[in-house]
This record gives structure tokens, C-alpha cells and sequence, in this order.
């Protein structure tokens, strides 16, 4: 049975071959430190409020997507507690805006892998058997084996939830398309720390047919795998 989200700039997936064996639903950074009180985020000033919306849409997708039998995967950013993976500007940057990356804050260092900031939220806290990526980057393909366990699981679709829209959420989704996965946005499972940039980002995948992908809410999403 063919079925398709309504979703924007076509009904996703493109061939309608929706199904829990070979669907993910990948949830990006929902991290302390990108939406929690201490954390990286509100560290450099930002009003949390708009990382944390996500919060309950993403809930709900996991509630329908586990019992729907659905892949799921989260990803977290961090670096190794030495910084070797920390590139020197990255580290320079954080810096010069007073949340220096691998700094003491109120939640541990700063964007440090076992440090408390670094944490998935307790709102969204990964089951037993769903995969975690720790990545380096802003993309979850880069330096990571998370094309390889797709790859291993037959996934050809992916549903992106998680924060920052322009940032993460935006570099996986480009890489995951170059790599030939078909992507959805879930335009309310994800926040950026500007609201301008979530809806450029958003505006951005619809481009010349679905350049990315293409972008449906977590209603329509919902409503299709529980079909
Ligand atoms: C950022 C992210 N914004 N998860 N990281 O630095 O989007």
C-alpha cells in the first residue's frame, strides 16, 4: 500500500513507500545545552523558549512512531573532554561570545561529551535499542557511522525532527539528500534561536520542487503512519 504525508512542496515521501522498515525518524540535538536552563544556548543570550517548542510535537511523533514500529535515532552534539575534536576557530568563536566551548557553565563544560549540559533532555530521553550519534559537527553524517547503520537498516526515508532548524537540523537534512535519502521537515518538531532563520530554513527545502525535501507538521505526519 502506497500512502503519502501532506506535506509541502509535494506528498512525501515521492513514491509513497512509507512504511516502519524502511522510515526513520531522526531527532537532532534536543540537548541541555541547546535548550535547557545553564546550557550553551541560553549561555550565549538566546530566549530559550524558542528551542523548547519542538518539545511536545516531538513527543508526540515519538509516541506514534514507536507504536507504529519506526526506526528512531537521536543525535547529540559534543566534543571529547581532551578537545581533540574541537577545531580551533570553533573553539575561538564560542569564545568570543562568552560561551567558550569546553568552558565551565552552570550545567558542566560547555558542549562536552558526559557533561550534564550535553545530555538528550529528560522530556525526550532515547529508549533502550534506539540508536545515539555523537557527533562533532553541525552535520550527523560527518564523522559519524550514521550512514552506515541507515544502510544496514534499508532506510530510505527520513523524518527530521530536533534544533536548530538552520543549523543541524538544516546541515543533516542537506547531507542526508545528497547521500539520496528522502527527507521531511517536521516544520514544529524543530526551533531555531531566531525565529526568522526557522522560517527561512523551512522556506528553503520547498525551493525548486522540494530541493531538500519537503516539509509537513507532526499532524500530518502522525495521521499518515497511523493510517
Ligand atoms: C548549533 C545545533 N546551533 N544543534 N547546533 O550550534 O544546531
Amino acid at each position: 500500500m502506497k500512502r503519502y504525508v501532506t506535506s509541502d512542496p509535494y506528498p512525501w515521501p515521492y513514491n509513497g513507500e512509507l512504511h516502519p522498515q524502511n522510515t526513520v525518524v531522526v531527532v537532532i540535538d534536543m540537548q541541555t545545552d541547546f535548550c535547557g536552563p545553564g546550557g550553551y544556548v541560553d549561555k550565549m543570550g538566546y530566549d530559550l523558549s524558542l528551542t523548547r517548542s519542538p518539545i511536545g510535537p516531538i513527543q508526540r511523533v515519538l509516541t506514534a512512531a514507536r507504536s507504529q514500529g519506526f526506526h528512531i535515532i537521536h543525535t547529540r552534539e559534543g566534543h571529547r573532554p581532551d578537545l581533540s575534536d574541537l577545531p580551533e576557530n570553533k573553539r575561538w568563536r564560542s569564545q568570543r561570545i562568552g560561551a567558550g566551548i569546553g568552558d565551565a557553565g552552570p550545567c558542566g563544560k560547555i558542549l562536552i561529551r558526559g557533561q550534564a549540559g550535553w545530555d538528550i533532555i529528560p522530556e525526550l530521553t532515547p529508549l533502550p535499542g534506539e540508536s545515539v550519534i555523537d557527533k562533532p559537527g553541525k552535520g550527523s553524517f560527518y564523522a559519524t557511522d550514521l550512514d552506515l547503520l541507515l544502510r544496514r537498516k534499508g532506510i530510505q526515508n527520513i523524518a527530521l525532527a530536533g534544533i536548530t532548524t538552520d543549523v543541524c537540523v538544516h546541515t543533516t537534512m542537506r547531507e542526508a539528500n545528497d547521500r539520496g535519502y528522502e527527507c521531511l521537515l517536521l516544520s514544529d518538531c524543530t526551533g531555531a534561536t531566531d525565529h526568522g532563520n526557522h522560517l527561512a530554513a523551512l522556506h528553503m527545502v520547498k525551493m525548486q520542487g522540494g530541493v531538500f525535501g519537503a516539509v509537513a507538521d507532526s499532524e500530518a505526519f502522525i495521521k499518515t503512519i497511523e493510517t
